[in-house]
């Protein structure tokens, strides 16, 4: 089945969000298959954030990021790449549709609350940045024979 990465950012826990963003993919009908607190050090922020590297927005992206606690998750389902990125809304916040989690919880582009993978390829890569095999577990819900149809 298709994972993605989900990480509630340092302002998403500093907020108090993160009940809120892990019960909405719950409610969903999407998988949690690994999930962690973890400060983010400066070395796994730069794998992260490779594509942005040399962008002026770049250092203040890796100093945030790695200011204090973020919610790492891999997130199974079908089409779950596609699906949490709509749950998370656009990149800026203030053209994200109400509904979506950058709609109704951030304002600013730099602070918008979640980072989600973007396809395959990066899903799998930022996935093995974060997270051994022996850390995602294999369980099955008993909800799946009716959201992964
Ligand atoms: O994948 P997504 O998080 O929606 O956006 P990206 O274009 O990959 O940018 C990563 C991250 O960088 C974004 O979530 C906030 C930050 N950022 C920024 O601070 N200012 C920008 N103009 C663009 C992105
Ligand atoms: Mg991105």
């Amino acid at each position: 089945m298709e994972k993605t990465l989900l990480i509630i950012k340092p302002d998403g826990v500093q907020r108090g969000l993160v009940g809120e963003i892990l019960g909405r993919i719950e409610k969903k009908g999407f998988k949690i298959s690994a999930m962690k607190l973890e400060k983010i050090s400066k070395e796994k922020a730069g794998i992260h954030y490779a594509e942005h590297a040399g962008k002026g927005f770049y250092s203040e992206l890796l100093e945030f990021i790695t200011s204090s606690p973020s919610v790492l998750a891999v997130i199974e389902g079908k089409n779950v790449i596609d699906g949490v990125r709509k749950m998370a809304g656009k990149t800026n916040p203030l053209e994200s549709d109400l509904g979506t989690i950058r709609g109704d919880f951030a304002v600013a582009v730099s602070h918008n609350v979640v980072h989600t993978s973007d396809g395959p390829e990066s899903s799998k890569r930022e996935i093995e940045n974060f997270f051994s095999n022996e850390e995602i577990q294999t369980h099955i819900l008993c909800t799946e024979e009716w959201t992964c149809e």
